[in-house]
């Protein structure tokens, strides 16, 4: 773990208020190619599998790859402007694809269909023992029927939250050009948003109404809000039999962004103090009571449709979101390969109510998306069932 000493200097109790010498980004890419390392040695050969004849390998595993995050990476590393459009083309493909479950009244489209899964399980996928997986099985699904039914040939990108954190108008994702995922909402006067079990207060950003720029302005949006982070964004309803159309609405609230995609939170979470087990890991990422941490500051940076936990998947970015934390719940499995196969928790919302602990072998249920498959399945992105792919 040559790695890890290089870092030492910067972790232990100092991790969270000291400033690293080296940028968020910087620490990212070396932490990048610390795994690359790591899986050259121990995966020369494909790895068990679980149901037999694993045939993914390193050289053959899918590339996930950044959606754009500036000058100072090699190119290869970001996805061309072209293929930016071949991924937008194919989320608006799906947007006018048929939704596939009648019992979905509200969904008109398969995109709507993503929405309405992820909303009926909200309160058993977050907060839980299969947050991670589930969300990563999610977004596996969503990139597999991107190939499989409008003809994308590329992978999911992921946002790299440590580019552009501290003006994400700026950002590749959020810039509003015809290679982004929209830019701002219009202005709407608002109070801010109340957050992390209503302890922290976000100011309001210059946005908040309908997204005014970049591919997806014409679209409509047809399930929730459930529950807006954003005031002023009044919930209508809670079901997914009822039809809310709308415009998508974003808030581009950089006060969530700069203050937590930062580098002292990147490495405590990798392998600072809250690596040390699959428990505190996942709690650093994902916030738990009055914090604010990695996984919530995306959701709360996209502000809007994007702030609300149960239909959050009607800002396109979620996915480009949810794809940087399987991305860094990657990185920290190769890390820690003890932990790397174990998950913690409960199978309700932060144990309200008590329930049973979560096991390997819970399933990760999609509803009409795809088939539901064990936790075990999907711990391994290199285990061939069905997963194979890594990041870059
Ligand atoms: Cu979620």
């Amino acid at each position: 773990m040559r790695f890890l000493l290089v870092l030492a200097p910067l972790l232990g109790a100092t991790v969270t208020t000291a400033a690293p010498s080296k940028d968020a980004a910087m620490i990212l890419q070396d932490l990048q190619k610390q795994v690359e390392a790591e899986l050259q040695e121990t995966h020369q050969a494909p790895a068990p599998g679980r149901h037999g004849g694993n045939t993914c390998t390193l050289a053959n595993a899918a590339i996930r790859r950044d959606w754009y995050c500036g000058p100072l990476l090699l190119f290869h590393f970001l996805l061309s402007p072209g293929e930016r459009k071949e991924y937008i083309r194919a989320v608006k493909c799906l947007w006018t694809s048929p939704s596939v479950d009648p019992a979905f009244s509200a969904a008109q489209n398969h995109f709507d269909d993503y929405v309405a899964v992820h909303m009926n399980q909200t309160n058993f996928i977050h907060g839980t023992a299969n947050f991670l997986t589930w969300h990563r099985y999610l977004i596996y699904i969503w990139e597999q029927t991107l190939r499989s039914q409008c003809g994308y040939k590329g992978y999911l990108p992921y946002w790299n939250w440590f580019k552009h954190q501290t003006d994400l108008t700026k950002s590749p994702v959020f810039d509003g050009t015809d290679t982004s995922l929209g830019g701002d909402g219009e202005f709407l006067a608002h109070n801010g948003s109340v957050v992390g079990a209503g302890r922290i207060w976000l100011p309001p950003g210059n946005g908040g109404g309908c997204v005014k720029s970049g591919p997806f302005v014409q679209f409509t949006i047809n399930i929730g809000p459930v529950q807006p982070a954003m005031q002023g964004y009044t919930p209508v309803f809670t079901d997914v039999k009822h039809r809310n159309p709308r415009c998508q609405r974003r808030d581009l609230t950089t006060a969530a962004s700069v203050s937590t995609f930062t580098a002292a939170n990147l490495l405590n979470v990798t392998v600072g103090a809250a690596s040390a087990t699959i428990g505190t890991f996942q709690d650093e990422l994902q916030g738990s009571l009055g914090t604010l941490r990695l996984h919530g500051a995306g959701h709360y940076a996209m502000g809007g449709d994007g702030s609300d936990v149960f239909t959050s998947l009607n800002d396109p970015a979620f996915y480009l979101h949810h794809a940087m934390i399987d991305r860094l719940y990657w990185i920290w499995q190769v890390l820690h390969p003890a932990e790397a196969g174990k998950v913690n928790g409960t199978v309700t919302f932060r144990n309200n109510p008590p329930s049973r602990p979560g096991t390997v072998d819970d399933l990760l249920e999609m509803g009409g998306l795809g088939p539901a498959v064990p936790i075990r399945d999907v711990l391994d992105t290199l285990g061939g069932t069905p997963l194979c792919y890594v990041y870059r």
